[in-house]
């Protein structure tokens, strides 16, 4: 049976499902999270959203966000659960605690496109090239039969709008845009949508995003910035802040790579982007522990900044020179 209709199966014959997702969760994971909620909720089933992490801020405008359990570290004991549908997330360590209660459950559903993913679980549903688990989600509603509604239609806009980077990825294809049109006769408005999720600057942040790009760094077709703690402390911005810095050194015309490497405690925390087809981005992360997309990845690397860069760059330079 093919894996959309194994999922068909289990939803119809289950009847307790926690719904989980990545933590440094984006709109493409809650707003995935979120509709295959309402998708049960309509079905009549016990479903129970939850995450290993903060809501990020932009996404506060999700109504059902306060719906979703936070385990902010405490234990979650999924007892009278059945099944797990983890969306968006390429492997268990990317759900946080949640990935260490996987064996407690009946059936682990994983519903993903990212090329990176471990195949994971019991049912498996990937497909690496659609541009989001958003529209993965809409499938399902399609194969179930279920009307989405305006709240759906909102997540789901919102999903495929920020992991098609606003329709600009590949991936997304002339069904990703028929998929759109259908969630905006649901009432979505794009520029409402777009006003919440990316307009939602601060004056620390901009200044920010000033200390992080008067220091970038280009040699040879990479383009690079460091992040320090310190720069950190220096300004009032938000982790999430950074969120963005990267695809706007990705528009460098002559680069083939931006990498961007933010100081954590004890690691540095890399993210790629490539514009280069033949640069990919995943291969290199995942040498690090990491991955993603061809074009959009990142990893943890332990030691310091200068390490960590020397490391990377030299994975890198040699993967770039072998093309
Ligand atoms: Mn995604």
């Amino acid at each position: 049976m093919r894996p959309l209709n194994l999922i068909k199966k289990a939803i119809s014959e289950g009847s307790s499902f926690v719904i989980a997702t990545h933590i440094n969760p984006e709109a493409d994971a809650i707003g995935s999270q979120l509709a295959v909620y309402r998708l049960l909720q309509k079905l009549n089933k016990k479903a129970k959203p939850i995450l290993d992490d903060e809501i990020p801020s932009n996404l506060k405008f999700f109504p059902d966000v306060v719906k979703i359990h936070i385990l902010s570290g405490q234990k979650f004991a999924p007892a009278n659960y059945e099944v797990l549908i983890v969306l968006d997330t390429p492997n268990p360590s990317r759900l946080g605690k949640i990935g260490d209660y996987l064996s407690r459950f009946k059936l682990v559903i994983n519903i993903d496109h990212h090329v990176s993913n471990t195949r994971f679980g019991d049912v498996v549903w990937v497909e690496e090239n659609v541009s989001s688990a958003g529209e993965m989600v809409y499938k399902l509603y399609r194969t179930l039969g279920v009307e989405v509604d305006y709240t759906t239609a909102l997540y789901l806009y919102a999903a495929i709008l920020t992991d098609s980077g606003c329709f600009r990825y590949t991936g997304t294809t002339s069904s990703t845009h028929k998929i759109v049109a259908e969630l905006l006769n649901k009432g979505v408005e794009p520029y409402g949508v777009y006003a919440q999720i990316y307009e939602k600057n601060t004056v620390d942040k901009i200044r920010l995003w000033g200390n992080c790009l008067k220091n970038v760094q280009k040699k040879d077709k990479i383009v690079w910035i460091e992040i320090t703690r310190q720069m950190f402390k220096e300004s009032k911005a938000r982790r999430e802040d950074l969120e963005g810095v990267i695809d706007f050194l990705r528009t460098i015309s002559d680069a083939d790579v931006a990498v961007v490497f933010q100081e954590l405690n004890s690691e540095v925390k890399v993210t790629f982007r490539s514009r280069n087809q033949d640069v990919d981005v995943n291969e290199i992360a995942k040498i690090f522990g990491g991955g993603g997309h061809k074009m959009a990845s990142g990893c943890r690397v332990s030691g310091s900044i200068k390490e960590v860069r020397r490391k990377v760059f030299r994975v890198l330079r040699e993967s770039m020179e072998k093309r």
